[in-house]
């Protein structure tokens, strides 16, 4: 059953816990979160995860969206945590995460996304970079509001790396899991928008974004696979923690950006499970010592 815990009265205002050193927004303490994690945004593939891939499953936890599952995967204790959507979900998740583990951790994102490449609906991705496409809200409004000259409506990052291990074994976890299907391995770029900074055109709202995704796929050479909302941060953080964390994130291609095409339901759920072995498979892989 979720445990909805409480937590009790915060006591630092820089880095907030309560009195059994619970972080604020995981709600988890330290021993209750494995070094070894699988984060999805979706809980309920968390959940389909839990359910056909774990053993010894300890008590589940949710605390502000947040919810995670640990248990055994062949014997290795490992978290499934679903996040939500975007980047602040998963600077929560690394961040807090980071605090209640001791030593090196291993983090592998599973999520859906989108394609800009000629590659079919149910083929999967992974991804050995990621950059950053952000919305500049000062395009919109510029001192004199008429001034667009001077900035540009998205932004878009230099790319960061994952960890090439732990892609490395990805990339032949996917390639023998699924030997009809694609998988292709190249740079993600996570956006904080499904719509306007994913290049969709929404007649409702001024988003300047015709060009967007030609511009991406120019400005990195037409090696840009894949569009989602969390890679980055993940990478981002990895990259820059004091303490060893190996990155890296697999995701199902669930959207056509050039044929319009949407995978079925069906086969989503189908490769969530297929997918999420494999992440699994990487994830006790990775060498933490
Ligand atoms: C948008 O539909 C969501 O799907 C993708 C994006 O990154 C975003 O979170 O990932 P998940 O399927 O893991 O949520
Ligand atoms: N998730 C995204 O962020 N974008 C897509 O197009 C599909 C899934």
């Amino acid at each position: 059953m979720t445990e909805v815990k409480k937590l009790g009265d915060a006591k630092n205002a820089n880095f907030p816990v309560d009195d059994r050193n619970a972080v604020y927004h995981l709600g988890v303490a330290k021993g209750e979160l494995s070094s070894r994690i699988l984060t999805v945004g979706d809980s309920e593939r968390a959940l389909k995860l839990k359910k056909e891939l774990l053993e010894d499953v300890e008590e589940e936890k949710a605390h502000r969206g947040f919810v995670i599952h640990t248990g055994k995967y062949k014997g290795v204790r490992v978290s499934i945590v679903s996040i939500g959507m975007g980047t602040p979900m998963m600077d929560f998740l690394v961040r807090e995460g980071r605090y209640v583990v001791d030593g090196p951790m291993a983090i592998i994102r599973y999520g859906t996304c989108g394609s800009i490449k000629d590659v079919e609906v149910g083929s999967l991705a992974v991804a050995e970079s990621s950059i950053l496409v952000r919305r500049n809200p000062d395009f919109w409004h510029c001192e004199n509001n008429k001034d667009h000259s001077k900035c540009s409506p998205y932004d878009i990052s230099k790319p960061v790396q994952a960890d090439k291990e732990l892609v490395g074994l990805l990339k032949n976890e996917f390639e023998s899991s699924f030997k009809d299907r694609k998988t292709v391995v190249g740079i993600n770029a996570s956006a904080d928008s499904f719509y306007s900074s994913q290049g969709r055109i929404d007649p409702e709202f001024d988003d300047n974004n015709e060009q967007l995704i030609d511009t991406i796929i120019e400005k990195y050479d037409n090696k840009v696979n894949t569009l989602e909302m969390e890679t980055f941060q993940l990478y981002h953080l990895a990259t820059r923690s004091k303490q060893p964390i190996k990155a890296a994130a697999a995701t199902i291609i669930l959207a056509n950006r050039i044929t319009q095409a949407f995978l079925d339901n069906n086969t989503k759920v189908k490769l969530e499970i297929e997918g999420g072995r494999a992440c699994l498979e990487a994830l006790i892989k990775i060498n933490l010592n």
